[in-house]
């Protein structure tokens, strides 16, 4: 029935179920906090881990032998459509995200480059006609290529600068054309590697002109998706400029770009910037930035970004507790995530998207039971800011600096009430145990 794979569909058989390819905790069209599972995630095959990754590092050759890869590159990259749109069917996904060199060969000029695009995007439209598989988001590979070795739109060259200009803009109307949710800027080396060397106000005013210009071009061809930033600390220059949540969304005010863009929060990039993901998540939520996630994980021990899959169902748990208090993601939850270069076999891609959905359904569900017990003890916590007068006071700003040293001067303040967080950590064990 399939091409690639000679396989089932991977259906949801229930926590109690032994069998390797079903999901034991992702059951698409049940119904959680007024949602379909499938509503609150969807989960989507990234085209460079998955049809792209051919286990190169840079210690060692490819690994990976992949069928979808032909000799002559116009034949792969159609061919890569057929396979996405296969694992997307076989795995129950019904989204996948790309960049625009995974899709189509590049050629010596942007002109070429779009002529083969063109090709590609008439197949994946084709293929779209017959199943209810769509794009997620797409994006640009700004960092690829020996051009932007030193940065897009942040290159101390303005012809690279046009280049990339150039590249977003076919990559924005191909995600529109496409009906993409969202579409990704990652700011991969826009940053820098040696500060000394660097003009850092003209960088990031580059930086700021060419995300206006992304703005302007969006609007121009009427593009209803969401634009997204996806914050990144380091890797691949020793410093990008889109380093963690909080320096972005400061970046996006400082040039009135807040109402245009939301973030992309990845797990692997928050580690990075010594941050939990659950905090990255939070951060972007409560400022009303939180779009969409790449869903991985890194490894703490190593300083760069595996993009494993997740598994770590307390992260996940963490995670999803975030994602329904903000009511869930405009966009989705992308598998930014590979498998490891000695896993070699098809199947390995298989059992690396299974495991992921399954940690995320899982954390979904903890979180979902979780999350009134957690709201009552915050409540608790902050209470005396609601049900006192001087509480009241202080957050309506109806009080100065004098009149609390009044109120204050003759009370002994001493320890306050517990923080219990003992108990919260017990409280979250014995749901995740449970399961
Ligand atoms: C790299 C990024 C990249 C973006 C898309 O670290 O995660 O994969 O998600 O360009
Ligand atoms: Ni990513
Ligand atoms: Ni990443």
């Amino acid at each position: 029935m399939f091409m690639y794979f000679n396989l089932e569909k991977i259906l949801y058989e229930g926590k109690n179920s032994k069998k390797i390819l079903s999901y034991k905790f992702y059951n698409p069209d049940e119904i959680i906090e007024g949602k379909k599972m499938k509503d609150w995630f969807n989960f989507s095959i990234a085209y460079w881990h998955t049809l792209g990754n051919i286990g190169m590092d840079p210690f060692g050759a490819p690994t990976m032998k992949r069928p979808w890869n032909l000799k002559d590159p116009l034949d792969t990259a159609l061919a890569k459509v057929d396979a996405i749109f296969e694992l997307c069917e076989i795995l129950g996904i019904e989204f996948f995200t790309f960049h625009d060199t995974d899709i189509a060969p590049e050629g010596k000029t942007i002109k070429d480059f779009n002529n083969s695009l063109d090709k590609v995007v008439d197949k994946i439209k084709e293929n779209m006609k017959t199943s209810n598989i769509k794009l997620l988001w797409g994006t640009a590979n700004l960092f690829f290529h020996p051009r932007y070795a030193q940065g897009a739109a942040t290159s101390p060259d303005p012809e690279v600068f046009a280049y990339a200009a150039a590249q977003v803009k076919r990559a924005l109307e191909i995600t529109k054309e496409l009906n993409g949710l969202g579409y990704v800027l990652w700011g991969g080396r826009e940053g820098y590697d040696n500060l000394l060397l660097t003009n850092s106000e003209l960088e990031e005013k580059l930086l700021a002109n060419f995300l206006q210009m992304v703005v302007e071009h969006k609007n121009k061809i009427g593009f209803k998706g969401v634009l997204l930033i996806e914050p990144k600390p380091k890797e691949p220059t020793k410093h990008q400029y889109d380093f963690d949540a909080a320096s972005v969304i400061a970046f996006l005010s400082k040039y009135n770009l807040e109402k245009d863009f939301k973030l992309n929060i990845e797990a692997n990039h928050a580690t990075l910037a010594g941050h939990t993901f659950s905090h990255e998540l939070r951060y972007a939520r409560i400022n009303n930035k939180l779009g969409s996630i790449d869903a991985n994980r890194g490894d703490l021990l190593l300083g760069w970004d595996t993009d494993q899959f997740p598994t770590n169902v307390y992260e996940t748990t963490m995670a999803m507790y975030e994602v329904i208090k903000n009511g869930g993601v405009d966009v989705g939850f992308n598998f930014d995530a590979k498998v490891r270069r000695a896993s070699t076999d098809l199947m390995d891609l298989i059992y690396g998207h299974i495991g992921g959905i399954d940690s995320f359904s899982l954390g979904l569900r903890i979180a979902n039971e979780l999350k009134n017990e957690i709201d009552k003890m915050v409540k608790k916590r902050y209470e005396k800011y609601y049900n006192t007068m001087l509480g009241k006071k202080i957050i309506n700003k109806e009080i100065n600096f004098d009149d609390l040293f009044e109120y204050i001067k003759e009370t002994e303040v001493e320890t306050i009430e517990s923080l219990k967080q003992e108990l919260l950590e017990l409280i979250l064990n014995m749901h995740i145990f449970r399961g």
